[in-house]
């Protein structure tokens, strides 16, 4: 039974060596509300295509692992919205079971990614370790998966929905690369800043793509963060997003919201107490990363052809 469905387009551009640049699914589904996130996910794979590389985004339908969706399978995953279930590394086999339908984490998009030869991924933000974790225990499998699966992931740091400073120490405990692209500090998803610096930056693409190459060329387990601020004109004001995320996460508390519901309940909550403020931010981080990630593909694929 083979349960790995590639697109045609994707297949033929791995086989070639072309640039291809992995996207994940549940910021469809449960990132964002309709029908901003169908928008969003067109635009950002016309972004990536544009910028010389070939978007797949990663989801799956009726218990096949697609890489690659059709615009209606965008849109079918972007109406059921909260319905669809949220597939990490523990849900996959499952849903696949199931034959149900799954939108992919970092995590989910991550390993999927590596089954099909994708190295280059582009997200908004990577799920990480809880505010209360030394109680709740709750650190996102996302940053287990970094350390373990050979996928570089572009994003625009993490929300401080999480406690930054964890998930950092976190990060490094398991040997994870944090970069920051032209920055010295870890950004806090809709801010440049977050007051936690990070031990390396790369300034362009092609020092980003060196930098995982070294690690393909070592055989290297595990992946790599290249953390990309949100650009200055679209970043928020600090002290207005902390607030409306202080009043999300006692929301949350009060709600007794925990487990895999937290992060979406937290990204709709503020998404609906800053009336669309925090949304529009999102979206345009979400195409800043991806044409970070295009040109990272680029760049990539360019060095694996000289070898
Ligand atoms: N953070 C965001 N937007 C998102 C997510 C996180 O700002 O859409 C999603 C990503 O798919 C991420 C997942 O992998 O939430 C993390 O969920 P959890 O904390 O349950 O692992
Ligand atoms: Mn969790």
């Amino acid at each position: 039974m083979n349960y790995l469905d590639i697109a045609p387009e994707i297949s033929e551009s791995l086989a070639a060596g072309k640039p291809v640049v992995a996207l994940e699914s549940t910021i469809i589904s449960h990132g964002m509300p309709y029908p901003k996130n169908m928008e969003t996910a067109l635009k950002v794979e016309h972004i990536i295509r544009t910028h010389g590389a070939v978007p797949a985004t990663i989801a799956i339908i009726q218990g096949q692992l697609k890489v690659g969706l059709s615009a209606g399978e965008i849109d079918y995953l972007a109406k059921k919205g909260h319905a669809v279930q949220k597939a990490s590394r523990r849900d996959i086999p499952v849903i696949i079971s199931r034959k149900d339908d799954g939108s992919t984490t970092v995590a989910g998009t991550m390993i999927i990614a590596k089954m099909a030869g994708i190295k280059v991924f582009c997200t908004g933000g990577i799920g990480g370790v809880h505010r209360g974790a030394s109680r709740t225990m709750d650190i996102s499998a996302d940053l287990l998966e970094l350390s373990r699966t050979n996928v570089l992931v572009v994003c625009a740091g993490a929300k401080s929905i999480l406690d930054l400073g964890l998930t950092l120490e976190y990060l490094e405990t398991n040997g994870v690369p944090v970069i920051g692209y032209q920055t010295s500090e870890l950004p806090a998803f809709f801010t440049r800043k977050s007051g936690f610096s990070l031990p390396y930056r790369v300034e362009s693409a092609e020092d980003a793509a060196r930098l995982f190459f070294s690690m393909q060329e070592l055989g290297y387990p595990g992946g790599a963060v290249i953390a990309n601020p949100i650009p200055e004109q679209y970043s928020l004001d600090e002290s207005f997003i902390s607030g409306k995320i202080e009043k999300a996460l006692m929301e949350a508390e009060k709600s007794g919201i925990y487990g895999k519901e937290l992060t979406p309940y937290l990204l709709a909550k503020i998404d609906a107490i800053t009336g669309g403020t925090s949304l529009e931010a999102n979206i345009q981080l979400v195409y800043n990363n991806a044409l970070v990630a295009a040109g990272i593909a680029q760049a990539f694929s360019g060095m694996n052809r000289k070898i």
